[in-house]
């Protein structure tokens, strides 16, 4: 079939979904009486209903910890062949289902086409890399943690919840599931798969709701691990909790980053501005590993400039149920309120702004905000993270290069990096002295694959170790050190 025609098909599939109703709740009959559902809207379309939820009670939460200990014996008493077998089947189904779970990323998270397919595929690749390294690594009596709770971002709604999930099971936890509250409706639709795969009643408890359930889940003293992706602030709150417990239960956190590129005057233009479009403005800036802050190098960087703004002008902005748009809405108004106010703050302070509009009826349908290019004299304060389409352009001079990279690690997050030079020296003097999880050289920055490129950062941006990473499931097992490949790294 030609592109065309898959796309029309496909279209064809997700049209026939919005014809169901999609209504979820994880509380019982009686007590919806005494809580409303909420409507989950299209963020693109805000007309546009794509189905309801319902929120649990702070108070519920205890009883959820119960029951997930109650299926501890039956999960753990599963051999570790019998567990991945699980693993394996629930990516068979989440691949099976792969239009409800399109349909779903679409309209309930405002990803792009190519997003939502990256999703499931991560998705599916987590479930079987992890089943592979339980199957190799994990000793056959490896004593498991117990209940672990994990909580997870709307950005990657799919493949960070379902990497999440799967990796406390493969290592023989339970699990407490508590999906960002603006993506229920997906996180539902995974676990339905997870369970129909074989995993065990109760082995994962979905719970929906804001982020006083996560807080009310994580002060559980019968919680023996916490799996958060999300913000450096809620990260933080939930570590002074688990500090002030005697027992120290596990917190593996996956935050926020300040990711920048360095391009010195060798790099290749047209490779450069490629890679920035894609790094910046993917996903609308929705990505913990989206790059933040372009370093150019002054004798190449009116031509990058230029050459930026031509791009940032061919981009596709627009509903992505049209399926061949490059950039969707942000997830919320909260969202995009907080962003264009963020981009009107900097407007005074900015040596130039590019700005590429949105077209009218789009804006008064959906929360969309325009990609934005902010150059500035100085790197100066960018600490907080801009977590949307916004690109900060500084210039340096050769002879600042350390200063530069000095003031990138002083924003103390340290996730991700990227460098475009020709020459190997200085690119191995820069991948040493910045500090990152990962560093990609003469390419656009990206997050994880799966098994390939573990990612995870320190400082600010987490804790360790890398997800999809031959250490990530041992540290969520009581069993050390793990009959881990040797030369190994962290
Ligand atoms: O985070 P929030 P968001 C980061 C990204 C950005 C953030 C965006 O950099 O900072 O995620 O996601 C729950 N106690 N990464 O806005 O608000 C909340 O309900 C317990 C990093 O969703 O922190 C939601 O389920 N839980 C990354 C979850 O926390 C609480 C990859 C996250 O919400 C809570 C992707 C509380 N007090 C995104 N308050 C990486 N480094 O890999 C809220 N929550």
């Amino acid at each position: 079939l030609s592109n065309e025609a898959q796309l029309l098909q496909l279209q064809d599939a997700l049209n026939q979904e919005a014809q169901k109703t999609h209504h979820i709740a994880s509380i019982t009959a009686e007590e919806v009486a005494h809580h409303p559902a909420h409507p989950v809207l299209n963020p693109a379309n805000h007309h546009e209903v794509i189905g309801e939820v319902s929120f649990i009670k702070v108070e519920a939460v205890a009883d959820v910890i119960q029951d997930a200990i109650q299926a501890q014996f039956v999960w753990q008493g599963k051999s570790v062949a019998e567990r991945s077998k699980v693993l394996r089947a629930t990516a068979d189904l989440l691949e099976a289902n792969q239009n409800v779970l399109l349909y779903l990323a679409i309209k309930e998270a405002g990803k792009t086409l190519t997003n939502a397919v990256g999703e499931i595929r991560e998705a599916v690749d987590f479930c079987r890399y992890y089943a592979q390294q339980t199957e190799e690594f994990l000793p056959q009596h490896a004593k498991s943690r117990g209940v672990m709770v994990a909580i997870s971002p709307w950005n990657f709604p799919l493949a960070i919840f379902v990497g999440q999930v799967v990796a406390a099971l493969a290592a023989g936890n339970v699990v407490i599931a508590k999906p960002a509250e603006q993506t229920s409706l997906i996180a539902h639709a995974a676990v339905t798969l997870m369970l129909a795969a074989g995993v065990p009643d109760g082995a994962v408890q979905l719970v929906l709701g804001e982020g006083d359930v996560g807080a009310a889940l994580t002060a559980d003293e019968r919680v023996e691990g916490v799996l958060f992706t999300g913000s450096t602030e809620v990260a933080q709150l939930i570590n002074r909790g688990l500090a002030k417990r005697e027992d120290m239960p596990l917190l593996l956190a996956e935050t926020g980053g300040q990711n920048a590129m360095i391009v010195d005057s060798t790099a290749l233009p047209e490779q450069v501005v490629q890679d920035v479009l894609l790094s910046a403005f993917d996903s609308a800036g929705q990505r913990c590993s989206a790059l933040r802050v372009l370093c150019l190098q002054d004798d190449i960087a009116d031509r990058v400039i230029t050459m930026l703004k031509g791009g940032l002008k061919e981009l596709r902005i627009g509903n992505p149920a049209q399926l061949n748009v490059d950039i969707g809405p942000v997830i919320d108004e909260e969202a995009q309120q907080r962003l264009l106010a963020y981009i009107d703050s900097k407007r005074s302070v900015a040596t130039q702004v590019t700005q590429w509009s949105i077209a009218p009826e789009l804006a008064a349908q959906g929360t969309f905000v325009p990609p934005t290019i902010l150059e500035l004299k100085h790197l100066g304060d960018l600490s907080q993270e801009v977590f949307g389409p916004v690109l900060h352009v500084v210039r340096f001079k050769a002879h600042q290069l350390d200063q530069l990279i000095d003031q990138i690690n002083q924003q103390n997050y340290a996730l991700t990096h990227g460098i475009h030079s020709r020459i190997d020296g200085q690119i191995e003097y820069i991948a040493s002295r910045i500090e990152a999880g990962n560093v990609y050289v003469n390419r656009n920055i990206v997050g994880a694959v799966v098994g390939v490129q573990p990612f995870g950062g320190h400082h600010q941006s987490g804790t360790g170790p890398k997800a999809g990473g031959p250490f990530y499931l041992q540290r969520l097992s009581l069993t050390n050190p793990w009959r881990l490949p040797e030369g190994s790294e962290v």
